[in-house]
Formats: structure tokens, C-alpha cells, sequence
């Protein structure tokens, strides 16, 4: 469908007020409803799934170590709003259709509280999934500074549940970022970018079926979900009226699948300045930045001198990444800014020309490294089955780091895919990527590179929580299991994948 560009303004969520707070804790309630929204202009009020009766969600904001307790209430219909695929794992008809249980991505948080797949509640928490353990989780947000986001996770179904608009911003502050004079309050944008298509009626369309439909089956999850059309906290192609001036954005990928390469169409440089989990040790300089599913850049865009200027935020990424199809006009535009506010008062924010220490963690200090392979496989109904390290979700655990341990974490991806890895609880860092014989890994399991390491590219270069695995490639990350010990999970942030069944259970052991 067509929709005119540039005719919307940005939404921006509403901070969402805690029911009580006191110096060191806060208590929220968010409750998640079938509500009406506006896409476009030209497209009628449409149905989708949010939080407060908001799509985005409201933002939380938090303190770093400030202890947040958060209820998350279902208050949905007992009907999904999309088609939901009975055969994958999770999802079968012995489970309510309607599910939900919310992961704050990137939260540093006890297992009981992380959202595990299996710890799924229905409305009124009357059916609950075996791991479900408390109604109100508690967040110790032992982290620095950063970008996280909240969204569904129930097994089997977190494509529909997200994509449906269970999806919303979690920023925790602390007095390191008060301290770098950093663009704030309404110069500090978060932009949660997206794909969706659209009914002509207005409606959310997502696919029942895959290009080639699986006869057996009315409806068949897909292999990928790719939108014709770009949103920004949820609106079509928006604009932003901007002063002439420094901003600061939080740039979120929040799509099903699809990549963003992100630049500007007047050639200037954003500023990079943060990575998924804090800021990064100097600001970095760069045309664009690629952000696959989950992913999290925050940049310093400077419109200074460039009054009645209208600035187009391109993507160019291809879907799939990095070898499908090249975007079209409407999914190589993003938003827009409009140069066209006066300037209030006179700018003294700055791109600081040093953020925060970040040490390298050196491979010596590593206790254990895991090979895990990234596979493409094919299911009874020759549907694509995408696994890790070859294993379905049910299968045993084989992850299991120690307590205060740091392993390296060998992502050997076999697959024609790249994909967004995600690892609960604790942050990363890239150490570097290698090209490998692929067709011999497959033959003799042993990793032949074909070339030297690659390191993580410049805004790569800090505390991460999602990371790209190239095909082809080993991708290599250095990490320290804690503080807390129990079931969590890693897996592909590309939803479809993550539902079938590029998810698997870790445990952190004492
Ligand atoms: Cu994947």
C-alpha cells in the first residue's frame, strides 16, 4: 500500500509514573490491552496490542541500582489478533491462544523476573506456563546508563505478540550521563524503528502462510517476516520538527526481521556515542550505522546552520541480510527531519570528547570457550528450521557458565543468514569475526579460517548485548556470567526464527 510520506509527526511515548517511589525503589503497574492506534493520516484507526492503551508503550525510566518492581498485567482478549501457527513449539493446543510475558531486553535481573519463554501468564494470571513464578518481578537494574526496551517473549508466539505493538522503551540513567552535558529532556529522542504492512482497511496484515504454503497446514509460521513499510515509534514515515541544534536519539531496531543500515540523506555524520549497554569509551564518527533486530546505537545528530534543511533518515539494508532483496522507495525511507523550530536558547550541550572508561576484557581471563553453530535445517513439513549449536529448544541444557566466569563464545554460523544473537542477563563484547570453510566445518567439525580476524566494527566497540553473526563467519564474544545464577536464554532476535527454534535455554551454575 502507498502511503504519503512526511505527513505525521513523530510520536514521542509519555514517561510512565510509578504508582509509589521512594528513595531507593518503585513500583509500576502496566497493563497490556487490545487497543486502537493511528498508523498514518490516510489509513483508518487500526487494532493493535499495547501497553497502557499505548503502542509504543509508555517509556520507563529508571535509575541505575534503583530497585523497580513491575507488574505486568494481561488484559487481552482470549483471540491473538494475528494467525498463530498451532505446529511450532510452544504454541500447540494444549496452551491458551493468548499468552504474554514480558522481558526487559538487556536488564541485569534475577531469572524469576528476566520473562522466561516458558513463564508465560494469560489474562488475570488464571493460566500461567511452568515457569512462571511471581506477578511482580523485581529489577535491581545493576547497570550502567543505557538503552534497554521491553517486549513479549511468550514461547511460540512472540512474532504476533510484538508485532501486534507489545513493544516499548526501558532507560536507565545514572550520574555518569548526568555529568557529560549530553542533549536532554526534549532534545533527547528515542526512535523505536520498524517494519509493518498493512490491509487496505488499515489493519495489520501479517502473512498466514509463506510464499511456497505448506498444504498440510492452514497456518504456517514464515520464515522470515519482512514489512513493506517503515514506521517510527509507531508511526508511517513521520516527521520530527527540529531546532537548529544538537539531539540526542536512541535508536532502536524493533522489527520482526529486517535489517537497518541507517544514514542521512545530507551526508552528515552522526556521532556515536552508545552501544546497546552503556556509553562507549569516545564518541565515534560515522555515515552509517547497520542495526539488525534488537540492536540499540545512540548518536548525536548536530542540526546547527542548517535552518529550513528537511533531513531524510535513509535505510538501505537489504532483507534478508545481508544477501536478499534490496530495499524498494518505501522501505529505504525512514523519517524525516525538519530543520524549522527556532532555537529556544543557545545550545551548550556537547559530544563529549570522552564518554566513560571502557576496559577491554582480555581473552587470558577467559576460563571456557563454547563452539555453537548457527544451522538451517528442514522440518517434516520442509519448512526452514533454523537451530543452535544443532539443538532444538527442548533438548538438554548445554550451556551452563559458572558464576563470576568469563567464557568466549565461538558463533560459528553455517547458515546463509546473518543473525541477531542475543544473550540474556549479561553484556558482551565483540572480540572479532573470521571467514571459515564452511563446506568443511560441515564434513570434519573443525573451524579452517580462510582469512584474518576481523575486529568488531567502530560502533561495535562497547558493552553489547546483540550481535551480529555474519554467514560464513566465526564471531567471537568475551563475557562474564553474573550476578545472578539461574535459567535464562539466548537466541536469534529475529522473531521468526527465535519462535522456530533459534532459542536455547542457559543456566548460570554456582
Ligand atoms: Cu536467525
Amino acid at each position: 500500500m502507498k502511503l504519503a510520506k512526511f505527513v505525521d509527526e513523530l510520536p514521542i511515548p509519555a514517561i510512565l509514573k510509578p504508582r509509589w517511589k521512594d528513595a531507593a525503589s518503585s513500583y509500576y503497574e502496566v497493563k497490556m490491552t487490545e487497543c486502537k492506534h493511528s498508523f498514518h493520516r490516510d489509513l483508518k484507526e487500526s487494532t493493535v496490542w499495547g501497553f497502557e492503551g499505548g503502542y509504543p508503550g509508555p517509556t520507563l525510566e529508571v535509575e541505575s541500582d534503583e530497585k523497580v518492581y513491575i507488574k505486568w498485567i494481561n488484559d487481552l482478549p482470549a483471540q491473538h489478533l494475528l494467525p498463530v501457527d498451532y505446529s511450532v513449539h510452544g504454541a500447540h493446543k494444549d496452551v491458551p491462544e493468548v499468552r504474554t510475558v514480558v522481558h526487559v531486553h538487556g536488564a541485569c535481573v534475577e531469572w524469576e523476573s528476566d520473562g522466561y519463554p516458558e513463564a508465560w501468564f494469560t489474562k488475570g494470571f488464571e493460566k500461567v506456563g511452568p515457569y512462571f513464578r511471581k506477578q511482580v518481578n523485581r529489577y535491581d537494574n545493576c547497570q550502567r546508563a543505557c538503552t534497554l526496551w521491553y517486549h513479549d517473549h511468550a514461547l511460540g508466539i512472540t512474532r504476533l505478540n510484538m508485532y501486534a505493538g507489545l513493544a516499548g522503551f526501558y532507560l536507565i540513567r545514572d550520574q555518569r550521563e548526568r555529568s557529560l552535558n549530553l542533549p536532554s529532556g526534549k532534545y533527547e529522542v528515542p526512535l523505536m524503528i520498524q517494519d509493518k504492512t498493512f490491509h487496505p482497511d488499515g489493519s495489520l496484515s501479517y502473512p498466514k502462510q509463506p510464499k511456497k504454503p505448506v498444504p498440510e497446514l492452514e497456518t504456517s509460521i514464515v520464515p522470515e517476516f519482512f514489512g513493506d513499510t517503515l514506521l517510527v515509534n509507531g508511526k508511517v514515515f513521520p516527521f520530527l520538527k527540529v531546532e537548529p541544534r544538537k539531539y540526542r536519539f536512541r535508536l532502536l531496531n524493533a522489527a520482526n526481521s529486517r535489517f537497518f543500515r541507517l544514514k542521512l540523506d545530507s551526508g552528515q555524520r552522526m556521532y556515536l556515542i552508545a552501544t546497546e549497554r552503556g556509553f562507549m569509551q569516545e564518541p565515534v564518527g560515522v555515515n552509517e550505522i547497520l542495526l539488525s533486530p534488537a540492536e540499540r546505537a545512540e548518536v548525536i545528530i548536530d542540526f546547527t546552520n542548517l535552518e529550513g534543511k528537511h533531513i531524510i533518515m535513509k535505510n538501505d539494508a537489504p532483507a534478508a541480510f545481508p544477501a536478499g532483496e534490496s530495499v524498494g522507495e518505501d522501505t529505504g525511507t525512514v523519517m524525516q527531519f525538519q530543520v524549522v523550530l527556532p532555537l529556544a536558547r543557545v545550545d551548550t550541550s556537547v559530544i563529549p570528547a570522552f564518554l566513560m572508561p571502557v576496559p577491554q576484557l582480555h581473552e587470558q581471563s577467559s576460563s571456557k570457550s563454547r563452539y555453537l553453530t548457527l544451522d538451517d535445517k528442514m522440518d517434516s513439513y520442509g519448512r526452514e528450521w533454523m537451530l543452535l549449536d544443532n539443538k532444538s529448544w527442548d533438548a538438554p541444557i548445554s550451556e551452563n557458565p559458572k558464576l563470576g566466569s568469563t567464557e568466549i563464545w565461538y558463533l560459528i554460523n553455517l547458515t546463509k543468514d546473518s543473525h541477531p544473537i542475543h544473550i540474556h542477563l549479561i553484556d558482551f563484547q565483540v572480540l572479532d569475526r573470521r571467514d571459515f570453510d564452511v563446506d568443511r566445518y560441515k564434513k570434519e567439525k573443525t573451524i579452517h579460517y580462510m582469512g584474518p580476524a576481523h575486529p568488531p566494527e567502530p560502533h561495535e566497540r562497547g558493552w553489547k548485548d546483540t550481535v551480529r553473526a555474519d554467514p560464513k563467519q566465526v564471531t567471537r564474544m568475551i563475557m562474564r556470567f553474573g550476578p545472578f545464577t539461574g535459567l535464562y536464554v539466548w537466541h536469534c532476535h529475529m522473531l521468526e526464527h527465535e519462535d522456530y527454534e533459534m532459542m536455547r535455554p542457559f543456566i548460570v551454575i554456582r
